[in-house]
């Protein structure tokens, strides 16, 4: 098993440097399309995470594979579910749902997984991940059956995420969910990076450079961008 990831984000964190993530989705990425996919993102991205709530079985597989040929980019999972895992990618972030009380997404999950990370050489990056209410029902919302943590109630968003750090995990990603209309509000992203000393992803309805270089600002250390690339390729010439 690779150690490398993970502690270059730490590192990064030290040094104040921010990160970007670019998600891709199996299910809406065409594969003919990934070397221009990978050249509007390789000056910009530091990492291509690859998931999404509900992929056909084998595409994140194909998907990882005709990634690592064509780009040097890091590839990290962010799996919907425990068939979202790709031997090839370099590391999984290995989410547990903390918020909205689904044992499946807390624990079950995780275990059906066992077997194929048993067997792979992906760093395992034990994750908290936690949903926020971005006004839109997403599909994270939909799949996981869960209420996310209402976008008000900051105390809730900090203990959630206190007790992922006390419960062990590497970092925490506040999530409002892919394509929310409400991304992560500034106010609990800044209060939930001062309780934790651990990195903070933070992704879901992040549109315009304005509001990346808030997230940053207020503590995030990874931002996730998904949405707003496929919509609009050119969205990273503006960084
Ligand atoms: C979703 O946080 C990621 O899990 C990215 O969200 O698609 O809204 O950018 P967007």
């Amino acid at each position: 098993m690779q150690q490398d990831i993970l502690p270059y984000i730490t590192d990064c964190k030290t040094a104040h440097k921010k990160l970007l993530a670019v998600l891709l989705d199996p299910d809406k990425v065409i594969i003919n399309d990934l070397h221009k996919i990978i050249r509007s993102i390789e000056n910009n991205a530091d990492f291509i995470f690859v998931g999404g709530s509900t992929v056909a079985d084998g595409d994140t597989q194909k998907l990882v594979i005709e990634l690592k040929k064509i780009s040097n980019l890091p590839v990290i999972l962010f799996p919907g579910d425990h068939t979202q895992i790709a031997e090839d990618a370099d590391a999984i972030l290995f989410l547990s749902l903390l918020s909205g009380n689904n044992p499946e997404y807390l624990i079950g999950q995780q275990l059906k997984s066992v077997p194929k990370l048993r067997m792979s050489e992906l760093e395992i990056i034990p994750t908290g991940y936690i949903l926020i209410d971005g006004t839109t029902k997403t599909s994270v919302q939909t799949v996981s059956n869960t209420k996310p943590i209402p976008n008000n109630n900051i105390e809730l968003a900090v203990n959630t995420a206190v007790a992922g750090k006390f419960l062990g995990k590497k970092m925490i990603y506040l999530e409002a969910g892919s394509g929310a209309q409400n991304s992560v509000p500034l106010e609990m992203i800044k209060e939930v990076s001062e309780n934790i000393d651990i990195p903070l992803i933070v992704g879901g309805g992040i549109r315009t450079k304005e509001q990346l270089e808030n997230t940053y600002k207020n503590g995030a250390d990874i931002v996730v961008i998904g949405t707003a690339f496929e919509e609009n390729t050119h969205f990273f010439d503006i960084i």
